[in-house]
């Protein structure tokens, strides 16, 4: 089978009337800003962009080197290519407006810039998470509010995987498809058209040292899972954590399993609704594993119909192997019931 490029790939999704040409030019150029991620990254040691930046992020995060070379270079590449009204991030508290020397466009792009940078360091897979909307007619000049536009409104999301392989995986809402960056040619070939995430897994991942602190439901159902076959489920099921929420989530879209980072004691104490941000993580990460005949929920709600209030709030997420989300969101539900 002849190799199908990536700008092959959108000229096709073009044709079949799945995006249009403002919105292919935005995926080229966040593709080829992630190529030059990838280099970075690549490098390590020897590029001198390990550690500390010496620098807090708007979450209050000590940011990486790399987190701020990434999201640099990702502003770089999208400012001048005339398709964005605006971007922002997870490295910057407001949104970035597109500098008045450039012609703006008609779309809103969010990204995480290098997801898992905890585990640079140790050269662990990191990436990148992006999320498109439409920039809202009437607007020139896009505020915070205008980014605000729940997950189903989402013209395009995907992460590009900085691992043993650099991997694109993409979705414009026509079904999920994995790119691998061929190093020779300096290009992304699709290797997976149309992937399909099984409906159900023996396979979860969730960091289980915050076990103590989560909510009674969701200690009934991983403790069933760990009681395997002397339990009410009758089988095993084994466990993983990357800590790279990308990483996590490509082994799912690779051989099904399911991931979670649910509410705890001390995220609730705090006033706070999660660990993992909407706008940047969740929704993006939940229509390409749905994309992917996947789930994915916050333990109560449907990832994609929530209606964000912030531009990085914080939503438990529960994501991949339809079976499992469901049965994980019914014990959250029961519980509420039981309370209600
Ligand atoms: P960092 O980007 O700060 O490393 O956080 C990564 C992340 O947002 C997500 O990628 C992981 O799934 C999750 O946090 C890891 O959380 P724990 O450190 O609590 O395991």
């Amino acid at each position: 089978m002849k190799p199908v490029s990536l700008i092959q790939f959108l000229i096709e999704e073009r044709r079949a009337g799945h995006i249009n040409a403002e919105l292919s030019l935005l995926i080229e150029v966040v593709a080829r800003a992630c190529k030059r991620i990838a280099v970075a990254v690549n490098k390590g040691a020897l590029g001198g962009v390990l550690g500390n930046a010496g620098t807090d992020n708007v979450q209050g995060e000590a940011q990486k080197k790399l987190d701020v070379i990434s999201n640099e270079i990702l502003l770089e590449a999208n400012a001048w290519g005339g398709h964005l009204a605006a971007c922002a991030s997870e490295e910057m508290e407001d949104p970035q407006p597109i500098p008045d020397m450039y012609p703006k466009g008609q779309h809103l792009l969010l990204f995480d810039p290098l997801d898992g940078s905890s585990n640079i360091d140790v050269n662990v897979s990191v990436g990148t998470i992006f999320s498109v909307l439409r920039c809202p007619d009437d607007v020139v000049e896009p505020k915070a509010e205008h980014f605000l536009q729940p997950g189903t409104t989402q013209l395009a999301a995907g992460y590009v995987v900085y691992g043993p392989a650099t991997v694109l995986v993409l979705t414009f809402g026509h079904g999920t498809h994995e790119f691998t960056l061929d190093r020779e040619v300096g290009s992304f070939v699709l290797s997976r058209r149309d992937i399909r995430i099984p409906e159900a897994t023996a396979e979860f991942a969730i960091n289980m040292s915050n076990q103590r602190h989560w909510e009674a439901p969701m200690q009934r159902y991983i403790g069933e899972l760990l009681a395997g076959t002397d339990g009410p489920r009758g089988k095993d099921f084994n466990m993983r954590w990357v800590a790279s929420m990308v990483a996590d989530v490509h082994r799912i879209l690779t051989r099904g399993g399911v991931f979670y980072y649910p509410l705890d004691a001390r995220i609730i104490a705090k006033g706070g609704s999660g660990k993992l941000r909407l706008m940047y993580e969740a929704n993006p990460m939940a229509f390409i594993v749905e994309q992917a005949g996947g789930a994915a929920s916050t333990g109560r709600e449907r990832i994609l119909d929530l209606q964000p209030t912030a531009l990085h709030q914080r939503v438990p997420v529960f994501l991949g192997s339809r079976q499992e989300i469901e049965l994980a969101t019914h014990y959250h539900r029961e519980a509420d019931g039981a309370q209600g």
